[in-house]
């Protein structure tokens, strides 16, 4: 690296931790300053990531608050509230978790989850603290055996409650559960659901993006909160919920990230000694593995959700469709899903600001470059590609994710997502987990 490019990424380092620290809400990190002003489960653990670059405890209370609002069935709900209750809608009161039975008392939350990116976060920990050594390994250490049984309740109750039948993949009933809320993944289930009388309500989101174009519109909500009073209407019962709700969906990426992180986990496990737990991970790795090689179709070479109610095979053009690539497996298979993710419909895009994959390929009709999950880049989606390709000895694919994802965030501004073409940053700027994203690309060239 020249002098010229080092300055640069201490620039950068120095801007992204301002941006975690802006956000520093005490024992949680906002997910953004002004449009997210909670945690976010998955946003949480690429934060840890981010913050074990600098300050390992501070990314071991990350996760600790996360972990603290565990419900009892194993669930780690998608959204842990601040006190800033009036910043955000739907808010805790719209929820109606309030009498769910297995929400932990006085901890407020949502009732869904998103993808388990935890056990990465948790091995990033582990590791960044055997690095330091000293009082950060002993803090480090002690954490993985305080948490390991909340992880592992995590991932069984995603096995056992999401995927009863075992067919290795991960059922949600809400597209936010999938964190990719308007993705053309889910505009078929979406099409199909006529939503009840939904209480009225005021949006806040759009009130912090520069264009409210950049964020799913108002029927799109009408749906979204008429799921959530759906669950609601039977207190977030696992059972109950699965039988009424009418949005049932097999989502291949969240299954992708089942798969990467229970192996993950699994090692944990070994190092502590729980080979028991360590193969009941291995199986879970497995199986979500197998069940996503499963869904790919050979037409096109991308991994498919599965809408359950339809009971037909989702394709669409979206980075989803690269989710062998997170999960892992047979090595021919993964050859060919690169091919395609360095090919002319994705990092190969002609017109492409940085060689980095949109949410939805330019090459999709349902493509639209400013619009949230439908054609934006997301940096920390970027992070966890090139994580599984170092993992799988794919240097090449790391170096060009890499570089391209340090120049990309050289704006200094942390944008939530960005237009493809220009490189404008999206939605919120400072975006936490953006800013995480960029802590660990520079942390990982040293
Ligand atoms: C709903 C926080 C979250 C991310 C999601 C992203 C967006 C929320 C919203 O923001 O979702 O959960 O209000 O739009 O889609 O992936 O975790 O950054």
């Amino acid at each position: 690296m020249n002098t010229e490019t080092r300055i640069g990424a201490e620039e950068l380092r120095q801007s992204a931790i301002d941006v975690l620290k802006l956000n520093d809400l005490g024992t949680m990190t906002s997910a953004a300053p002004n449009l997210y002003p909670h945690m976010w489960s998955w946003d949480a653990a690429f934060v840890a990531i981010g913050l074990a670059r600098y300050d390992v405890p501070r990314a071991i209370t990350e996760l600790r608050t996360l972990l603290a609002a565990q419900w009892s069935t194993g669930m780690i709900p998608h959204i842990v509230f601040s006190e800033n209750s009036a910043g955000y809608f739907p808010g805790f009161d719209r929820w109606g978790t309030e009498t769910a039975a297995a929400r932990p008392q006085g901890i407020m939350s949502s009732g869904i989850c998103q993808p388990p990116v935890h056990a990465i976060a948790l091995r990033h920990i582990v590791d960044r603290g055997r690095e330091n050594g000293g009082t950060d390994q002993e803090a480090a250490e002690s954490f993985l055996a305080e948490s390991f049984d909340g992880w592992l309740a995590w991932h069984r109750w995603l096995a056992e409650v999401r995927d009863p039948d075992g067919v290795g993949l991960i059922e949600i009933h809400h597209g936010w559960e999938s964190g990719f809320d308007n993705s053309p993944r889910w505009d078929g289930p979406y099409s199909r659901i006529n939503p009840g009388p939904v209480e009225p309500f005021t949006r806040r989101d759009t009130l912090h993006v520069a264009d409210a174009s950049e964020r799913p519109d108002d029927t799109e909500y009408t749906k979204y909160l008429w799921l959530v009073q759906q669950m609601a209407s039977v207190d977030f019962d696992d059972r109950a919920v699965q039988d009424i709700i009418d949005f049932r969906v097999r989502d291949v990426f969240f299954s992708g990230i089942m798969a990467a992180s229970s192996a993950v986990l699994a090692d944990l496990a070994d190092e502590i000694g729980r080979a028991e737990d360590a193969s009941e991970l291995r199986g879970y790795a497995r199986r979500f593995r197998n069940g996503v090689a499963a869904s790919v179709d050979p037409g096109t070479g991308l991994a498919r959700d599965y809408d359950v109610l339809a009971g037909e095979w989702i394709s669409t053009q979206t980075v989803s469709g690269f989710a062998p690539l997170i999960a892992g497996g047979d090595p021919a298979a993964l050859a060919v899903q690169r091919n395609l993710l360095l090919g002319p419909d994705w990092m190969g895009y002609p017109e492409l600001r940085f060689p980095l994959p949109p949410s939805t390929s330019p090459a999709s009709a349902a493509f639209r470059p400013r619009t949230y999950w439908r054609g934006p880049v997301w940096p920390f989606l970027n992070l966890l590609l090139g994580w599984a390709a170092k993992r799988d000895g794919q240097r090449e694919l790391f170096e060009t994710l890499k570089t391209a994802s340090l120049r990309q965030l050289a704006d200094l501004k942390f944008g939530e997502y960005y237009e493809p073409f220009t490189g404008e940053p999206l939605g919120s700027l400072n975006q936490a987990w953006t800013a995480a994203a960029a802590l660990e690309w520079i942390g990982s060239e040293r």
